[in-house]
């Protein structure tokens, strides 16, 4: 048993209660939160860490993450969605050879050394699997199935079902296999059907690319635009494959998480218990024209959580310096409201989209914890907004109870 004293517990609850001086009892689960002498009488022998100037918080989930293309800096194009697609054509199979062992457990550290314990991984060629499955984090591991060539349909869904059988094998309780169908634009009906039967059958958890682009809004509403172009490139006779609302349907009774949605005008289709938000604001800014309408999807009841997207449209996987992105993309809200609901999507709501039992310092919740120095004088009031702007990276992390030595 492990007993934490901070200065501040931001248990992330629906109301943001901050608890000063309070404590928390911890081995695998979450035993106690309370007053630090009490839960010391009561765990006789637990350990005990003390820390006057620390916020302890649970710890933040990355839903959506390329792992593979952690070796990307300058390879791909920005500023249009298509010219990034061909850019990552033509780089793709260089950039995942250059994203050896090394390079993704350099990338998977940086995102716990920024609090992150929980990931999911969107994997396309299953190249990230050992370095996932070793990682001392939780992972929530997406195989990648995509293709629209009728005459390789077989070959992709037997090239699938090799690396999510792969993923099976080291299933653990850190470590769960998972889905993805990569986007309407791009996955055939019969590989996204498939793929969900198997998500249905064995309770899986899905993840999806959703109207990323104004490109990807016109082809599937009209068959019109760039992507007729584009993908006429590979086959003369391309249309689309799904409409908006057909595509979410496919999705019914599986929870998934559609990424993106910058260029969703209608939320009625989504499932508000099964189906979450992936809102990827750098990418966005850097393939999407334009920005996520924050407001209009919390409006519409849809549950959002906070991804980094990979290196092939971000320049850090610190999760820190997405939400410091956030704040600042998101200009029309209150920075203390934002904060708030940066932090809630990034920890309860993230889990709940994940499945994972954490997400929340609340007795018999998974202890997945994070703790940040360096707020002695912080006000509580003001200390969501504090955390997201000064903390560069946590000084501990906890999965599980178990500590991941974050600074090695
Ligand atoms: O989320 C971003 C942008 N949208 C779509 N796909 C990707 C992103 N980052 C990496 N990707 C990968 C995706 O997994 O790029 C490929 C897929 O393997 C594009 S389709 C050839
Ligand atoms: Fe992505």
């Amino acid at each position: 048993m492990i007993i934490v004293k901070p200065k501040f517990t931001m248990p992330c609850d629906e109301n943001f209660t901050v608890l000063e001086d309070g404590a928390v009892a911890f081995d695998e689960r979450i035993q106690a939160v309370g007053e630090a002498e009490e839960l010391r009488k009561r765990y006789e022998g637990a350990q005990f860490f003390e820390y006057p100037d620390a916020v302890l918080a649970p710890a933040f989930i990355n839903p959506h993450v390329h792992l593979e293309f952690s070796a990307n800096k300058t390879s791909l194009v920005y500023g249009d969605f298509l010219e990034w697609l061909s850019s990552v054509i033509a780089s793709r199979g260089a950039l995942s050879q250059a994203a050896n062992k090394d390079v993704i457990a350099s990338a998977i550290k940086t995102m716990q050394r920024s609090g992150v314990a929980s990931f999911g991984a969107v994997s396309s060629f299953g190249g990230d699997l050992d370095a996932c499955a070793n990682c001392g984090g939780r992972v929530v591991f997406f195989n990648e199935i995509l293709g629209t060539n009728e005459a390789a349909l077989e070959q992709n869904l037997a090239n699938f079902t090799a690396r999510f059988d792969a993923s099976l094998e080291r299933k653990s309780p850190l470590f769960t296999p998972a889905v993805s169908v990569h986007s309407p634009y791009s996955t055939h009906p019969d590989l996204a059907a498939a793929a969900l039967n198997l998500a249905r059958e064995r309770g899986l958890v899905v993840s999806t690319h959703f109207m990323e682009s104004e490109y990807e809004k016109s082809w599937l509403e009209g068959g019109t635009g760039g992507f007729k172009e584009w993908l006429g490139k590979f086959n003369p006779a391309a249309r689309p494959l799904y409409t908006p609302s057909s595509f979410v349907a496919m999705f019914a009774g599986v929870r998934t998480l559609f990424t993106h949605c910058v260029w969703v005008d209608d939320f009625s289709g989504f499932d508000r218990e099964l189906h979450s938000l992936t809102h990827c604001a750098v990418s966005n800014r850097l393939l999407s024209k334009r920005t996520l309408n924050l407001r209009t999807a919390l409006d519409a009841g849809v549950s959002i959580n906070i991804g980094t997207d990979g290196l092939s449209s971000n320049i850090s996987l610190n999760f820190l310096d997405e939400l410091r992105a956030n704040l600042l993309i998101h200009a029309d809200f209150d920075p203390l409201e934002l904060a708030k609901i940066l932090l809630l999507s990034s920890t309860k709501n993230a889990a709940n989209a994940l499945n994972l039992d954490a997400g929340e310092i609340k007795t018999g919740k998974l202890a997945d914890l994070a703790l940040y120095g360096g707020f002695a004088d912080a006000d509580a009031a003001q200390l969501p907004l504090m955390l997201i702007l000064h903390a560069k990276g946590c000084e501990r992390l906890f999965v599980g109870g178990a500590e991941v030595n974050s600074n090695d």
